[in-house]
This record gives structure tokens, C-alpha cells and sequence, in this order.
């Protein structure tokens, strides 16, 4: 992981991505979680109680963008998020994990990210 956090210094961010304007903080944020690699903060339109965003700082713009280079900074992520869930008290209840990708799913920000939803039983994915 330290050869892979080193080979995203200097990484260049989109100027005109919201989700790159947030980790580089000129777009404010609630922050949850930072570290080399990650970066987790509220959603600003919650969809349930507990509503976060884990992002790679690496711009990414859908799933259909990940190489297999990214493989260890997409395990990281989902290891990183575990923590953020557990560290937002969702460990016992659960909670759900959702990566939009594309047009069909309702992506709109197309810097890839995975939704934490939790805090309230959610109900089927197609109710
Ligand atoms: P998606 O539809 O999967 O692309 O989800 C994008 C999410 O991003 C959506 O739930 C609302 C959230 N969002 C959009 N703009 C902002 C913003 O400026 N700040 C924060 N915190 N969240 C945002």
C-alpha cells in the first residue's frame, strides 16, 4: 500500500469535479475520514439517518473507469468504509453499501463514490 499511496502523489485532481474540489477542500465538507488514499463525508441530501460518502482522493469517474492498478485502492476503500460505518455506530444494525454507476443507476457526480446508508431499517433495494 505505500508504494501504491506514493505513485498517487501528485495525483491531479479534475478542476472542475465537485467531488476533487472537496477532498482538496476549496468546496467545504462535513468530514467523517481522511487518510492517503480516502476521503468520507455527509451527504448533503441524506437519504436516511446516517448518510455518508467514501471517496478514493484518485479521480475515478464510474466503476467502468477502475483499472486493475486500482485494485488495491479499491480494497482499501471498502476496508475503510467498514471502519467509517462502525465508527458512525452502524456496526450492529448494519447498513448498506451503494455504488451508482452510470446513467441508469443516478449517478450524478461522476467521481466515484460508495453511499453509506444507515441509522433505520431501509427496506428492499426495489421497493
Ligand atoms: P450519486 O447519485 O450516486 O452520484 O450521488 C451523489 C451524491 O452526492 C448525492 O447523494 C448528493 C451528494 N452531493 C452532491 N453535491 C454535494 C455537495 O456539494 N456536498 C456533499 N456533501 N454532497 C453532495
Amino acid at each position: 500500500m505505500d508504494a501504491y499511496a506514493n505513485s498517487l502523489k501528485g495525483c491531479v485532481h479534475l478542476p472542475d469535479c465537485l467531488f476533487c474540489k472537496i477532498v482538496e477542500g476549496t468546496i467545504p465538507s462535513r468530514k467523517v475520514y481522511e487518510d492517503d488514499l480516502v476521503y468520507a463525508f455527509h451527504d448533503i441530501q441524506p437519504q436516511a439517518p446516517v448518510h455518508l460518502l467514501v471517496i478514493p482522493k484518485k479521480h475515478i469517474a464510474t466503476m467502468n473507469d477502475c483499472q486493475p492498478e486500482d485494485q488495491a485502492l479499491l480494497g482499501h476503500l471498502l476496508l475503510a468504509s467498514k471502519k467509517i460505518a462502525q465508527e458512525a455506530g452502524l456496526e450492529e444494525s448494519g447498513y448498506r453499501l451503494v455504488n451508482n454507476c452510470g446513467r441508469d443507476s443516478g449517478q450524478l457526480v461522476f467521481h466515484i463514490h460508495w453511499h453509506i446508508l444507515g441509522g433505520e431499517p431501509l427496506g428492499p433495494l426495489n421497493a
